[in-house]
């Protein structure tokens, strides 16, 4: 389902006489800065962040799960419902696709809808983590770790055929995540476990496309709770590094032990020109996977200063970051709870292009120690919002994307549309 432009275009009619004078206002702060607003905008504008195929229906917990009626069935509309929060803000123009839950059976149909909905194909994601109902052997015990080098052999070449799938589609890089580990002391040999996960890499990364990137996500823990094979940002550079140039490091926002300097972490890949991929997410304990700068805005934006920063500079060597949203929904409209974490994104993305890194990097040098934070929190408390409508606006896409959600009753029509009891397949 898109919307209709004119709708947006209504509705943005209800703000526009408040929003100009706001935006005067801010603009006219900002220059006597020095800021350059226009450069600023454009950039908001050309911000992308992919949507993944598992996260436009309700999410869950091993408790349970609570519907909300419409949810989309399959692939098609599951990309339907990108292209609404795409039409609606303006920055979610890529699916990512997770296989084997979503396995695209018509291709060219599929990759044509796409293509009318506005929406490409990013990064696809293989799943060696649970078992499938066709699957030979299983991965109760590991996958490229396992000890058997039949179940080794089985879960890289669902990896090779994850490549396959995303080959047809258009797709430039494959995630490989592994819950790989230990539950319990004893339980594997933590050197074997590594070396036989890097030969495993190594055999999937013969089989990517020269055009191609491999980006390996790391997390502490959970599904196991004594040991993860690749447990840290170190373990997923090393990894990286062995298998070649094509392959990168992934952060997982919520892939971190508490308090772990996340900012610091994408400093160092993008020095060593190594960061892939980014998940975005947000939480208070573990990996909660909640909406996006609902709990640690600041953090989020310190990892920006970060990226803007390192990306801006000349000595770093580091591809174009691959950026997703990774979060669940266990009592909002997904489509909602991810336009909110397209916004906190956006404001510290925002707020960090205001940031002055030459007189930044001046009061560093010289050890101002108050001034160099006055100068970051600065720009993290003005209120960039205004920058953003007026990005949207621009685009044409909605002033106010929820409002207009809401005022529209997209929901309620989707629910018409497919039944309150449509379930979207995955977590
Ligand atoms: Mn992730």
């Amino acid at each position: 389902m898109r919307i209709d432009s004119l709708l947006i275009s209504r509705h943005n009619d209800l703000f526009l006489e408040k929003h100009s004078q706001s935006f005067h206002f801010l603009s006219r702060e900002l220059s006597d800065k020095g800021i350059d607003v226009e450069s600023i905008i454009t950039k908001i504008q050309q911000f992308q962040v992919a949507i993944p195929s598992w996260a436009l229906g309700a999410g869950g917990t091993r408790f349970g799960r609570f519907s909300m009626g419409g949810e989309p069935g399959d692939l098609f509309q599951k990309i339907s419902d990108i292209s609404i929060i795409n039409d609606l803000t303006g920055a979610a123009g890529a699916v990512s696709l997770h296989i084997p839950w979503d396995i695209p059976e018509n291709v060219s149909s599929l990759t044509q809808y796409a293509r009318e909905c506005g929406i490409t194909f990013d990064a696809v994601n293989s799943n060696t983590f649970q078992d499938q109902a066709d699957q030979a052997l299983s991965y109760k015990y590991g996958s490229l770790c396992h000890t058997d080098i039949k179940v080794r052999e089985q879960a890289i070449q669902h990896n090779i055929d994850v490549i396959h799938y995303g080959e047809a589609l258009g797709s430039k890089s494959i995630t490989v995540w592994l819950s790989d580990g230990s539950t319990f002391p004893g339980q594997i040999n933590f050197r074997q476990a590594l070396s036989r996960t890097k030969e495993s890499l190594q055999e999937i990364y013969r089989h990517l496309p020269t055009d191609w990137r491999m980006f390996i996500e790391y997390k502490p823990y959970e599904p196991q709770f004594y040991s993860t094979v690749i447990q840290d940002w170190g373990t997923s550079h090393l990894l990286a590094s062995a298998c070649g140039p094509q392959a990168f490091s992934l952060v997982d926002l919520g892939h971190h032990l508490p308090n772990t300097n996340i900012e610091q972490i994408v400093a160092t890949l993008l020095s060593l020109g190594k960061l892939g991929g980014f998940h975005f997410n947000d939480s208070k304990y573990g990996d909660d996977d909640l909406t996006v700068g609902s709990i640690k805005p600041y953090q989020l934006y310190l990892i920006f200063l970060e990226l803007v920063s390192g990306l801006a500079d000349p000595t770093v060597v580091n591809p174009p970051i691959s950026y997703m949203i990774d979060a669940s929904h266990n009592v909002k409209d997904p489509l909602e709870d991810l336009m909110q974490s397209i916004e906190a994104i956006l404001i510290c993305y925002a707020q960090a292009l205001l940031v002055d890194f030459n007189k930044l990097n001046e009061l560093r040098n010289k050890n101002e120690v108050v001034l160099a934070q006055e100068l970051i929190q600065d720009a993290y408390r003005t209120d960039v919002r205004t920058l953003l409508r007026e990005a949207r606006l621009r685009k044409k896409a909605s002033f106010s994307p929820i409002q207009c959600y809401r005022d529209n009753e997209i929901r309620n029509q989707l629910i018409k549309e497919r039944g309150i009891s449509n379930k979207a397949k995955g977590l």
